[in-house]
């Protein structure tokens, strides 16, 4: 196998062909159902998607939604662009993405389309770090070998005050020195309440985060900020619809907790407006929105320019790779959602951080064994 190279090290010659683009749909389903201000799920579809290479080195990585009707969709977007992907050289990672980008113009720059260009551009970073032998975050610029990581994976809407206050007991018990709650309740009060009882119950030293996902209004999300400010939250996330960007600004104003925005963000022109606007003290860049691991850098470069830091949205695994080489990273969100679909392990130390894993490419691998399992047909 010939090793690919940042550039063709041996003049113009083909090093590493794109020979195919494949994929698969997958359900992953919850252990229990699970609601959120906006949200009622039982589990997560995903999209698998495969690069293959003439040298037999194959890059993976994967879309997801929720609801098989939504799969369809991002499914038939990422096999669009396997005429622009097939053929070309892998390493010309940059090239690829700007190709991609010029041919979703007509569909546009967010949405499902950018779906698609992520998981590609993915796919090819892990490519890269296979064929070399070295992780993503390597190729990238090495910043650190493990990352503090907050437990995303309870104190849903959906739990009642004691529920809560054991299910963040729990977190705190298997190692976790951060948690996020979720708003929502109607009445701003509710969730007043239901944040003070799980400050109660871990104590004023773990980091606690709490997650609207758009679901209040300005004056509402005010009023709840301005009367948790005590609780000394680590952010206040998405209190608003994700488009109204002046609205985030007006709240961030209003509160001393920082607000944290940007999951349902995409590319470099959308965060660009997201600075502009002051509209989040921290960005939250989701890898399958923000275009990648070659445009969430690019992200990152320019939160880190405006002294803004970033906490990377879901896509626990394969973003590890990016909090290993973001300067300006707080937090990895450790949601376990995908775990069953690879090989490897996420590993924690004793202290409340993700190891950073050094495997090759994006350092875990979709188990054939699983993705029979949850196949739909
Ligand atoms: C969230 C939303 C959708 C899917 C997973 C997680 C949530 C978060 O907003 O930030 O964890
Ligand atoms: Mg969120």
């Amino acid at each position: 196998m010939r090793l690919v190279g940042l550039g063709s090290q041996d003049g113009d010659e083909d090093i590493m062909k794109i020979t195919g683009l494949r994929t698969a749909q997958v359900e992953v389903p919850f252990e229990r159902p699970i609601r959120t201000a906006i949200h009622h799920i039982a589990g997560v579809n995903c999209v698998l998607l495969w690069l293959d290479t003439e040298a037999g080195v194959t890059g993976e990585a994967y879309m997801f939604a929720f609801g098989r009707r939504r799969t369809d969709v991002l499914e038939a977007m990422a096999k669009s662009l396997a005429p622009v992907v097939v053929g070309r050289e892998a390493a010309d990672i940059q090239a690829i993405w700007q190709a991609m980008w010029a041919d979703i113009n007509f569909l546009g720059h967010k949405g499902v389309s950018i779906f698609a260009l992520s998981a590609i551009d993915a796919a090819l970073w892990d490519i890269a770090g296979k064929a070399q032998g070295k992780p993503v975050a390597q190729l990238l610029g090495r910043m650190r070998s493990k990352v503090p990581a907050y437990a995303s994976e309870g104190l849903w809407v959906s739990s009642s005050i004691d529920e809560l206050q054991a299910e963040a007991k729990a977190l705190v018990a298997k190692g976790f020195r951060a948690v996020k709650m979720r708003f929502g309740k109607p009445r701003f009060e509710e969730d007043v309440e239901r944040a003070t009882a799980i400050r109660e119950a871990i104590g004023p030293k773990i980091a606690l985060m709490a997650d609207a996902n758009q679901g209040l209004s300005v004056n509402h999300a005010i009023r709840l900020g301005r009367a948790i400010e005590h609780l000394n939250l680590t952010w206040f996330e998405e209190p608003v619809p994700a488009y109204d960007l002046d609205g985030h600004a007006r709240i961030a104003a209003a509160l001393d907790t920082p607000i944290a925005s940007g999951e349902t963000e995409y590319a470099v022109p959308g965060f660009a407006d997201m600075i502009e606007r002051a509209s989040a003290d921290i960005l939250m860049p989701d890898l399958q929105r923000v275009g990648g691991i070659s445009e969430f850098m690019k992200v990152a470069a320019m939160a880190q320019a405006a002294g803004i830091p970033v906490s990377p949205h879901i896509f626990t695994e394969q973003s590890l790779q990016l909090c290993g080489a973001i300067a300006n990273v707080n937090y990895a969100e450790h949601m376990p959602w995908f775990a069953p679909l690879f090989r490897e392990r996420m590993e924690m130390d004793g202290e409340g951080n993700l190891l950073i894993p050094d495997r090759p490419g994006l350092g875990f691998t979709f188990d054939p064994e699983a993705i029979e399992r949850f196949r739909v047909a």
